[in-house]
């Protein structure tokens, strides 16, 4: 089976990357042809994660990419994106694995951990030996997870851990969880590891989407932790926010990367299938949806291009995450949808990598702040009035 692994560029973007940024991409996307690609739709048939790939990623510095010190590779913030997408458009599942280790429970510990903290974890996450999820979301509060329920009290010196989270990628092949709990001052975070007495974990089955994903339930009975487990620095809602904001970065970048392979799939579909007269791609109604595909994913490139541009300058706003986030896995869904009708019947086999893709992606647009919490987000930002409650 084909890949459709592209290198769309019709602005000539490439120009604007540094050889270093131009290599690391060519060498994930190899990667990602050569290891990814061939297995990936067994994979998601078979509801698996491909554990065989965590030190391969690991070799090319994708985990923590953009983090410094701490033995991670310390690239710049578009080098991080590129990599983003090029993981997403083999599979958004494998790109959230990448996001969940680098941008959710290594950055929570880099950016609130103590020394201790760093030092003990970062390293061996960056080479992969070490994996990490990040518990935010609970069974009655995902969009609002301001409301949660998990609570830690102290106990001693220590604290003692209640409570549920739900949807948690990477849940139950984590070496350790980030989890985000109340205490009397209000939200805060805690390293829980694998094993901790009271801490036990549920796969999530029956998902139609990001099936080459694991996606737990965590249980928290009376799981007593010491106080060094606490993440010193991460002081109310806003510790876990921030860390959404470089996940929901790299998936600005991902879902690029999953419209390019329904795009380049649709357009070599098109051109090589005839009906009537000629191929279909020959019709003005089918030229239209190509046209417009190629727009929206070009507008997308030019988006995180600029927006990794801010990032690396300090100038970029949670909000200006918030439109790439929400603009492109709109735009990536619209293509895999568009995509998946343009290949007729074939767009419901895995003989093609569309219909997989536009599952995946259904997920993409709800997590991470779906996508009507993102217009609430900026439409908070451009009038100065909340409408969430
Ligand atoms: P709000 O009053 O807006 O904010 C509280 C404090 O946080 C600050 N803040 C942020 N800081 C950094 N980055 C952000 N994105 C931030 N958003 C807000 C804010 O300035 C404030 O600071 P301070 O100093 O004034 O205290 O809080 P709110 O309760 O009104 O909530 C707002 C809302 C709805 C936007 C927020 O709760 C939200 O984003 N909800 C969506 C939840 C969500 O995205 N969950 C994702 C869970 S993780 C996941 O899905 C992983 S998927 C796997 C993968 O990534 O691949
Ligand atoms: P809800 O919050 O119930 O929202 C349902 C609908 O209501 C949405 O359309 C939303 O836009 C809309 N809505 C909500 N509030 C408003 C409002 N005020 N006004 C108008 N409309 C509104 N979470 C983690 O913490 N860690 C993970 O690793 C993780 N991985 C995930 C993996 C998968 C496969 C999935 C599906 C989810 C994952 N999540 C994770 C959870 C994810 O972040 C939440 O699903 C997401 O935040 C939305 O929460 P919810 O599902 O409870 O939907």
């Amino acid at each position: 089976m084909a890949d459709f692994i592209s290198d769309l560029d019709f602005y000539q973007l490439d120009e604007l990357l540094s050889p270093e940024d131009r290599m690391t991409r060519a060498a994930v996307r190899q990667f990602v042809q050569r290891e990814v690609t061939p297995h990936v739709e067994k994979h998601f048939a078979d509801s698996t994660f491909p554990l065989e790939l965590i030190p391969r990623l690991a070799e090319f510095g994708v985990f923590g990419a953009n983090l410094k010190g701490y033995g991670c590779a310390g690239m710049n913030n578009v080098a991080y994106g590129l990599i983003m997408q090029e993981l997403e458009a083999a599979d958004s599942g494998l790109r959230s694995f990448a996001s969940v280790q680098s941008a959710l429970a290594m950055y929570a510990i880099y950016a609130w951990g103590s020394e201790e903290q760093k030092n003990r974890y970062l390293p061996l996450m960056a080479q992969g030996k070490l994996i990490g999820c990040f518990g935010l979301t609970e069974p009655d509060h995902g969009s609002d997870p301001g409301g949660m329920e998990t609570r830690a009290r102290k106990d001693g010196h220590g604290w003692i851990l209640n409570g549920m989270k739900r949807w948690i990628t990477n849940g139950s092949i984590a070496d350790l969880a980030v989890v985000w709990a109340k205490i009397d001052q209000g939200i805060t975070g805690f390293i829980v590891e694998k094993g901790a007495p009271g801490f036990s974990t549920r796969d999530i089955h029956g998902k139609f989407s990001m099936r080459a994903s694991i996606t737990s339930e965590l249980f928290f009975d009376d799981v007593r932790l010491d106080a060094g487990a606490q993440l010193p620095a991460a002081r109310g809602l806003k510790a876990p926010l921030a860390c959404l904001t470089q996940a929901r970065y790299g998936i600005a970048w991902g879902a690029i990367g999953a419209a390019r392979t329904c795009y380049q799939c649709a357009l070599d579909y098109t051109r090589a299938r005839k009906q009537f007269s000629r191929p279909l791609a020959g019709y003005q109604l089918v030229q239209n949806k190509l046209v417009n595909m190629l727009t929206e994913i070009t507008k997308a490139q030019l988006i995180c291009l600029r927006l990794g541009q801010m990032k690396d300058a300090g100038t970029m706003r949670p909000e200006h995450v918030s439109l790439a986030k929400r603009n492109n896995v709109q735009m990536a869904l619209d293509i895999a949808r568009t995509a998946r009708d343009m290949l007729g019947a074939n767009g419901i086999v895995n003989e093609y990598p569309v219909i997989r893709h536009m599952l995946n992606l259904e997920t993409v647009n709800t997590y991470e702040g779906a996508y009507d919490v993102h217009t609430l987000i900026l439409g908070r930002d451009i009038t100065g009035i909340g409408a969430f409650d």
